[in-house]
């Protein structure tokens, strides 16, 4: 070993001046891409530039899990199936500090830092919100020096791309690894093997007990790819540490040695699709078996490398919730509950109740939707298929439950019906949220209302029985990529009024309170919301051959395509304005663009119809030129995080209007609001507490509340009695159903009909159309004011703070985790 510190090795890796990064990038560009850096493309440039930064981080990372190790300190766990990281170049640019020296560096090629990072594939192995979540708090993590790590699967297809075609959506794969990923380090050396399927087998140990184990299992082995995550400039950088599924080294030998070279190559095959694809559905549980392989998978490697570091430590095994915490991001990494029972019982022959105090003191969950279809359950003949150790430990944890159940509260069986884990029917089912609140010491909800929304609903015979386990953590957003990095202009004019500290202190923002007034202020603050409509306008150009008027205002709903998001409200009212212009072409004041974005899941079929309902009607609109000076809309195809690093910081406003009660959250809400965009949105997850902090006066909230909305289901909801008595809202239902939007077809926007008249309208659009439509005309009538607008809109940014991802992660820290930010080695 040479006696050399790291520090020396990173001085002959370069530094941070422009000369060093320049001829890191020549240097990678020879002797990594082997090729001439007198001839470089953009993505080569891209290429060999990622590597340079990587060089400039793996010392810190380094540094970094040496401190974890030699302060012996307790580190998060967070587990998550997907993580929505989007790109890196910019934002590792950024919390290394070296923005003003890369764009020098890239000059010399000619290139500007977006067109670079132009080259880079987003990272997409998330749907949406929970995905992206995950991705901020690693970011807040490592900026905040708390200890820990994001664990996940490395899928070689992230969430599908969507093309537009005929106004529909069609779905390609997304290849985001087909040239290579710069960022990442691939560990060979470090796997671990997951064993899967077999059966349980009784034994008699040597110490006479009776004990269980996994016999004749299936083997894949787990392959560490690692993702640098710095902290923002201050020398932290965590690890994002996702699973590839790759054939056990010895796979199928006997197969192999008889000959079958073919169907071992099959099997070694098979168990690479482990880790081939990210499910791209965000709700609908659909039960299939690969997903339930995924899930293990990735909980069997993250619980061994757990057990791995926990292990060196030399401690006992009541130690480890002194020494780690187990987050689970949502139910489906909650197979780690039994899989921690199982390595302490089966593997450290500890008895069940020592193995289960620990468990129950490991693991926190964290639920992030009420809605039934999505909890997650598991047929119980396939589980037991997949994995016949760890129902046996369902069971016995069940077994267990339900005499606790009984004894708090004496012959009430439909009470031990409702909560059984294991649900008894003809074909039962595993549940697996009522697994992750029995195993854990924490459940917490992702806003003030979520939280309280859960403990009436889905798991109130829980709170009965656990009244304390029950909490609620408000999300948040990363400031660095959220405002810091994706709006340049607003950002820059920020710190020229209060200094820089908000990029890692929001709460800061509220200074800008007093400028919201002053007219030179609200001069510089339009400037800067032009300038990045421009270049959005650009960017649609470039991208989707779209051209968009720079100057109207930007009304955008981007978000997944859901019924209970409600983008069919948002159309209804795009007709209503159509109607309106048809009759009197001077009844619309504003000049107004809708933007939409956002993907459906490839077997929601309402939902595909709706996307193709808001192109239907964009294109009648668009090319009407009685209606086209005051209105256009725009859907911008595959929408993911770079996408929306572009809209969010032109938006004027934002829509939030997914029915009371339904969306947990939200996080685009935070983005929007914080890039000084005014909301027009229901009483709804996290729009409550951005009221509560920005002002409702500085806002556009209509419709019902949640409780509302619950009487008025308990009171019988009749849609076709509003349809009948709203002229507006009749004559938009009837354009959509007369064959407007689809040159004559009337057939083909009916299902979208019948899901209101028939189908009972779940998600009561029409009855928040009128308080909608009434919102939306406040809103023209305060945009004709521009300096009312725009203080409001200063007032949206300043009152924002709240919503950082580091006050979330705090919370989390203090409230749950028991962790606290760490100093970092010398
Ligand atoms: C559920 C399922 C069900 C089984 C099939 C695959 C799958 C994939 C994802 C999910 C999670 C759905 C829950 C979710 O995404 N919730 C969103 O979480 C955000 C972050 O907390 C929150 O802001 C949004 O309001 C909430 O909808």
């Amino acid at each position: 070993m040479p006696k050399k510190d790291i520090a020396e090795f990173l001085e002959e890796i370069g530094g941070m001046d422009v000369e060093s990064l320049v001829n890191c990038v020549c240097r990678h560009h020879l002797s990594y891409l082997g090729r001439d850096y007198g001839r470089t493309d953009l993505f080569s440039l891209y290429q060999s530039l990622a590597y340079t930064l990587r060089d400039r981080l793996v010392g810190n990372w380094i540094k970094t899990q040496r401190s974890y190790y030699n302060q012996r300190a307790k580190s998060v766990y967070y587990l998550s199936l997907e993580f929505l990281t989007g790109k890196s170049l910019a934002s590792n640019t950024i919390s290394l500090g070296v923005e003003k020296e890369v764009t020098e560096v890239l000059e010399k090629f000619g290139v500007t830092l977006d067109e670079a990072e132009g080259a880079e594939a987003d990272a997409g192995l998330g749907n949406g919100g929970l995905g992206r979540l995950a991705s901020c708090f690693l970011d807040s993590m490592a900026s905040l020096g708390i200890p820990g790590y994001g664990y996940g699967i490395r899928y070689e297809y992230g969430i599908f791309k969507q093309a537009i075609e005929n106004g529909e959506q069609v779905e390609a794969p997304d290849d985001w690894l087909h040239s290579g990923n710069p960022w990442e380090f691939n560990r060979k050396g470090f796997m671990f093997t997951v064993r899967l399927y077999g059966r349980e087998e009784q034994y008699t140990h040597e110490d006479g007990s009776v004990r269980h184990r996994w016999a004749d299992s299936a083997k894949v082995m787990a392959v560490p790819v690692d993702m640098l995550i710095p902290g923002y400039r201050n020398g932290n950088v965590i690890n994002m540490r996702l699973w590839e599924a790759q054939p056990a080294r010895r796979f199928n030998f006997d197969l192999f040695n008889s000959g079958d070279y073919i169907r071992s190559m099959e099997d070694a095959v098979r168990s690479q699709t482990i880790s081939k694809v990210l499910y791209p559905n965000d709700r609908l549980s659909e039960g299939r078996e690969l997903r339930l392989v995924q899930q293990y998978f990735f909980v069997s490697a993250t619980i061994q490398d757990m057990m791995r570091r926990f292990m060196k430590l030399k401690l006992d095994f009541s130690e480890l919730p002194n020494r780690a915490v187990v987050q689970l991001n949502e139910t489906h990494p909650a197979i780690a509950i039994p899989e921690l029972m199982r390595i302490l019982i089966d593997e450290h022959m500890l008895n069940w109740d020592v193995a289960w105090r620990i468990c129950r003191r490991t693991f926190a969950y964290t639920n992030h939707t009420v809605m039934p279809e999505a909890l997650e359950t598991w047929p119980l003949d396939m589980m037991r298929k997949v994995l016949p150790r760890h129902v046996s430990i369902i069971f016995e944890i069940n077994r267990r439950f339900m005499e606790d159940v009984k004894s708090r509260f004496p012959g009430d069986e439909n009470r031990l019906k409702r909560m059984s884990i294991v649900e008894d029917s003809d074909s039962p089912q595993v549940r697996m949220a009522w697994l992750a609140v029995v195993g854990s010491f924490i459940v917490n909800g992702v806003s003030a209302l979520h939280g309280e929304l859960i403990k009436k609903s889905i798991f109130q015979d829980f709170v009965e029985m656990y009244p304390g386990r029950f909490t609620s953590v408000t999300n948040g957003i990363t400031p660095r990529r959220w405002l810091r990095q994706c709006n340049q202009p607003l950002s820059e004019l920020i710190t020229e009024k209060i200094g820089e500290d908000w990029v890692t202190d929001l709460a800061q923002l509220r200074k800008l309170e007093p400028l919201a007034e002053d007219p030179e202020f609200q001069d510089r603050w339009y400037k800067c919301k032009l300038k990045e409509k421009q270049r959005l306008v650009e960017y649609a150009r470039s991208e989707y051959g779209l051209y968009l008027p720079a100057d109207w205002m930007y009304d955008v709903h981007v978000k997944r395509i859901h019924e209970y998001k409600r983008q069919l409200l948002n159309v209804l009212h795009a007709v209503t304005l159509y109607c309106r212009l048809k009759k009197d072409p001077n009844s619309v004041t504003v000049p107004r663009l809708k933007i939409f974005a956002g993907k459906a899941a490839p077997g929601y079929f309402i939902a595909k119809r709706i996307i193709r309902l808001i192109n239907s009607v964009g294109a009648v609109v668009n090319s009407d030129s009685a209606v086209n000076h005051k209105l256009r809309i725009a859907f911008m195809p595959n929408y993911r995080v770079s996408q929306a690093e572009r809209i969010i910081p032109a938006t004027d406003l934002s829509e939030q209007i997914s029915l009371a009660g339904t969306e947990a959250s939200g996080t685009g809400n935070m983005k929007f609001a914080l890039n000084g965009a005014l909301t027009i949105g229901t009483l709804d997850g996290a729009n409550i507490e951005i009221m509560e902090e920005v002002g409702r006066e500085h806002m556009f909230i209509f419709g019902m509340d949640a409780d509302e909305v619950g009487a008025r289901r308990h009171n019988g909801y009749n849609p076709s009695e509003i349809a009948s008595t709203d002229q507006e809202l009749a004559e938009a239902l009837h354009y959509i159903g007369d064959g407007t939007f689809s040159e004559g077809d009337r057939e083909l926007f009916r299902p979208i009909l019948d899901t209101l008249f028939n189908g009972g309208d779940q998600y009561m659009v029409l009855a928040d159309y009128r308080s909608y439509v009434d919102a939306q005309d406040r809103v023209d009538e305060l945009w004709m004011d521009c300096k009312k607008w725009l203080r409001s809109s200063i007032l949206n940014t300043a009152g924002s703070g709240h919503f950082s991802s580091d006050r979330a992660i705090m919370d989390y820290a203090r409230n749950i985790w028991g962790v606290r930010p760490m100093k970092m080695d010398k």
